[in-house]
C-alpha cells in the first residue's frame, strides 16, 4: 500500500521533494501541498494529483494523509510538529528543526511523553555516499583517534535577506550536525572569527566567517562558512586522524578538455551535490513510514535539539566575539539508539 504523503511548504526546496516523491521514490504518493501562498501550493500539487491548501494544519489533520514532509522555513516548524506528533503521523522535517534550542528542547519533550519516534529531521549528509564512507572509515578505527575536521562550505551566492546569523544556524547548522555524528560526540564550545568581508557580498555580511567547533571528546573542527564565494556549490571535509587522514567532496566527476582549458563542473546549489543524498533519505524514510517506525540512520529530533544548542553558541560567539559553550540538558533514554 502506498505512503499518502502530504507536504507542508511549497518553497524552493518544497517543490524539489514535491518532484523527488513523484519521480524517484516508490511506494509513495504526493496526497496533499500546503502553503500560504495558495497559488504557489496549487502549482505543486497540480502537478502531482494532489490536493492543495493555503493552512498547514488541514493538511496534517487529514486522514487521508499517512505521513508528513516539513519544508516550511525553521521559524514555523515547532506548532506544525507539535501538531503532527499529537496526530502520531510520521515527519521528514527540512533542517533546522526549530530556530532555537528552547522550540527544539519543546519538540524532542513533545515526542518522548507521546513514546513513539516519530520525528527525522533532514540533515541529508548523512545519506552521501561520501560522508557515509567517511563514517564508515572512523567508526572502523581506519584513521585513529580522530583529532580534527576541516571543512569547508561554500555557495555562490546568498538569496535577499540573508545574515550573518543564518551562515551559522542555516548553514553551519549541517557542519554541527555532521561533527556530531562523525565523531559520535556533543559539541562543547563554538568560536567564530572573521576576515574583511568580501567585496562581493552584500552589504553588511560578513562573508566568509571561520567557526571553531570543540567536541567534547577534544577534538577540533574548523569550517569556512563562504556563502557568496561566486563559483558554485561546495562541501568538502577533511578527517585527520591518530594514523591518517581522508578528504571528502573533492572535485571528481568528467574531467574536460577543451577551449584551451582542462577542469570539470561545480553544480550550483546543493540539489546537484547532495541530489542523490536526498533521493536515498526519503526512500529509507518512506519504507521505515510504511513500517510504523522511523530510519535508525537519520537524525533524531534529539539530533535537531543538539544542532539548535550548538547553533545558539555560535550566535552568540559571533556576536561577543568570545568563545562560546553549549548548554544542553541530559540526553533522555528514548535517544539512545541501540
Ligand atoms: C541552505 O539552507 C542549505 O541547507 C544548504 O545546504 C547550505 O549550503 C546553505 O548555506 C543553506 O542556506
Amino acid at each position: 500500500q502506498q505512503l499518502r504523503v502530504g507536504l507542508i511548504g511549497a518553497g524552493k526546496m518544497g517543490a524539489d521533494h514535491a518532484l523527488r516523491l513523484r519521480e524517484r521514490i516508490s511506494g509513495v504518493r504526493l496526497a496533499a501541498v500546503a502553503d500560504p501562498d495558495l497559488d504557489r501550493a496549487r502549482q505543486v500539487a497540480g502537478s502531482c494529483g494532489a490536493r492543495a491548501a493555503a493552512d498547514a494544519f488541514e493538511v496534517i489533520d487529514d486522514s487521508a494523509v499517512d505521513a508528513l514532509v516539513i519544508a516550511s522555513p525553521g521559524a514555523v516548524h515547532e506548532p506544525l510538529l507539535l501538531a503532527a506528533v499529537e496526530r502520531g503521523v510520521p515527519v521528514l522535517c527540512e533542517k533546522p528543526l526549530t530556530p532555537d534550542a528552547k522550540s527544539s528542547l519543546r519538540v524532542v519533550e513533545a515526542e518522548e511523553a507521546r513514546g513513539k519516534h516519530l520525528l527525522q529531521v533532514g540533515f541529508m549528509r548523512r545519506f552521501d555516499a561520501e560522508y557515509a564512507e567517511l563514517k564508515r572509515l572512523l567508526d572502523a578505527g581506519d584513521l585513529g583517534t580522530p583529532l580534527m575536521l576541516h571543512c569547508v562550505h561554500r555557495n555562490a551566492a546568498t538569496p535577499p535577506g540573508f545574515t550573518s546569523e543564518m551562515m551559522i544556524y542555516d548553514s553551519v547548522v549541517h557542519e554541527f550536525d555532521t561533527a556530531r555524528w562523525l565523531l559520535d560526540s556533543e559539541i562543547a564550545a563554538v568560536e567564530v572569527r572573521a576576515p574583511r568581508s568580501s567585496s562581493e557580498a552584500p552589504e553588511g555580511l560578513l562573508d566568509p566567517q571561520l567557526v571553531t567547533i570543540e567536541t567534547t571528546s577534544g577534538a577540533l573542527v574548523d569550517v569556512e562558512i563562504f556563502v557568496n564565494c561566486g563559483f558554485g556549490y561546495q562541501v568538502r571535509c577533511e578527517a585527520v586522524g591518530e594514523r591518517g587522514t581522508a578528504l571528502i567532496g573533492a572535485e571528481g566527476g568528467p574531467l574536460v578538455h577543451g577551449g584551451g582549458r582542462w577542469g570539470g563542473f561545480i553544480s550550483d546549489d546543493f540539489r546537484g551535490r547532495f541530489g542523490a543524498a536526498f533521493d536515498r533519505e526519503f526512500q529509507r524514510w518512506a519504507d521505515a513510514a510504511r513500517q510504523g517506525r522511523t530510519d535508525p540512520a537519520a537524525a533524531t529530533a534529539w539530533d535537531g535539539y543538539a544542532a539548535a544548542a550548538a547553533c545558539e553558541a555560535g550566535v552568540r560567539a559571533q556576536t561577543d566575539e568570545a568563545r562560546a559553550e553549549v548548554e544542553l540538558v541530559e540526553r533522555p533514554d528514548f535517544y539512545t539508539r541501540t
